[in-house]
């Protein structure tokens, strides 16, 4: 069984996220997703996600290529939880390449393309700008 963990906010769950995930399933047979908690969002990113973290795993776990969510508490615990969850492939977007590269002492790290011209940031301008 290839366990495959991968982390992200998924805020305003958007087709570059069921993309990222999909594939992110089809190279193994078990996904397990790290969603970042609403503390960690506010630290890292100065405000909280829109959609709560009960709604965003409640969103992500609905998927049928996601098997189990965790809460993602700290960015500096990734090897820990990878450790623990038993990973054996860390899959990120394209945007985080060569950031994870020292956790590949734990797991192999993929980065996957990022599917261009959408993002949460950009919904949420458009909405604003409405
Ligand atoms: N993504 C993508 N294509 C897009 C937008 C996002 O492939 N158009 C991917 C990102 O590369 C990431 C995942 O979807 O792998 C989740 O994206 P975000 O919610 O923006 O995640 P982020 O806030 O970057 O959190 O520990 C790392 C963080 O938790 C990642």
């Amino acid at each position: 069984m290839k366990r495959i963990v991968t982390f992200g906010t998924f805020d305003l769950f958007h087709v570059g996220h069921a993309n990222l995930l999909q594939r992110a399933a089809a190279l193994g047979d078990i996904l397990l997703v790290g969603v970042s908690t609403d503390e960690l969002n506010l630290n890292k990113k100065g405000r909280k996600p829109l959609y709560s973290y009960e709604d965003r795993v409640k969103i992500i776990s609905s998927l049928r290529y996601v098997n189990l969510c965790f809460a993602e508490e700290s960015l500096e615990k990734k090897a820990d939880y990878l450790r623990y969850y038993e990973a054996d492939v860390l899959v990120m977007g394209d945007d985080w390449k060569g950031k994870f590269d020292h956790l590949k002492e734990v797991c192999e790290v993929v980065y996957l393309e990022r599917t261009p011209s959408v993002s949460t940031t950009e919904i949420i301008e458009v909405i604003s700008s409405k």
